[in-house]
C-alpha cells in the first residue's frame, strides 16, 4: 500500500487538521496510518510522553565532583581526573553548580554543555560552604569570579586534553583557596 494514499473513510491526518497534542516549539506532529506522533524538535528529547529541554554538560574534576541543576543533584563523577562525566540535564535550571574535591597536588574543575556553556571565568567559586548555596534564589554577587588555569588543552598545567570537553572550556577553581572543597555555580537567567 503507498504510504499516504487515503484507503478509506477513517483515514484521518490529524496533523493537518491540527487534532493533536504536540506543543508547538518542542515537537511537531508527524502523521502515521491511523494515528500520529509527536516528534521532538532539536535540543528536546521525549521525558514522560512530553518533549521536554534536554541538554549533557560533561564535566571533569581533579579529583571528584558532584553537578547540580538548580539544586537537584544529577550525579557524581568517578574521582579519575583524565576522564569526563556526562549529566543530563532536564528543563531550563535557572542555576547550574559543582561542588569539587581536590585530593591533592592539582586541582580544577572544568566542564561545557551541548548549549555552548564552559567553565570560564563568569562563574563564582568560593571554598566557603554557605547554606543554600547550589539554590537559583541564592545570591552570589559578593562571590569572587573564578581563578582560572587555561584552557583544556596540552598546555594546560594538566597536559593533556580532556575527551568531551570543548577547547575553550577553562579550568577554574575558587580563587580564595587552594585544594580542598570549592563550590562554583553560573546563572543562567
Ligand atoms: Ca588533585
Amino acid at each position: 500500500m503507498q504510504q499516504g494514499v487515503q484507503t478509506d473513510a477513517t483515514y484521518i491526518d490529524e496533523c493537518a487538521i491540527g487534532s493533536h497534542g504536540c506543543v508547538t516549539g518542542s515537537s511537531i506532529c508527524v502523521n502515521t496510518i491511523g494515528s500520529f506522533k509527536c516528534s521532538c524538535n532539536f535540543g528536546y528529547d521525549l521525558v514522560s510522553e512530553t518533549c521536554l529541554p534536554v541538554f549533557y554538560a560533561t564535566f571533569n574534576c581533579d579529583n571528584a565532583m558532584e553537578l547540580f541543576a538548580d539544586d537537584t543533584s544529577l550525579g557524581n563523577d568517578n574521582s579519575n581526573w583524565r576522564a569526563s562525566f556526562t549529566y543530563t540535564i532536564i528543563g531550563n535550571p535557572r542555576v547550574i553548580s559543582v561542588v569539587g574535591a581536590d585530593f591533592g597536588g592539582g586541582f580544577g574543575i572544568l566542564g561545557s554543555t551541548t548549549n555552548g556553556l564552559l567553565t570560564n571565568e563568569s562563574w563564582k567559586c568560593t571554598g566557603v560552604l554557605y547554606p543554600g548555596w547550589n539554590s537559583p534564589d541564592f545570591d552570589d554577587q559578593n562571590w569572587p569570579s573564578a581563578r582560572v588555569f587555561g584552557v583544556n588543552s596540552a598546555d594546560s598545567p594538566w597536559r593533556m586534553m580532556i575527551s568531551g570537553i570543548e577547547a575553550t572550556a577553562k579550568w577554574i577553581w575558587a580563587a580564595d583557596q587552594d585544594n580542598g572543597v570549592v563550590y562554583c555555580r553560573l546563572n543562567l537567567q
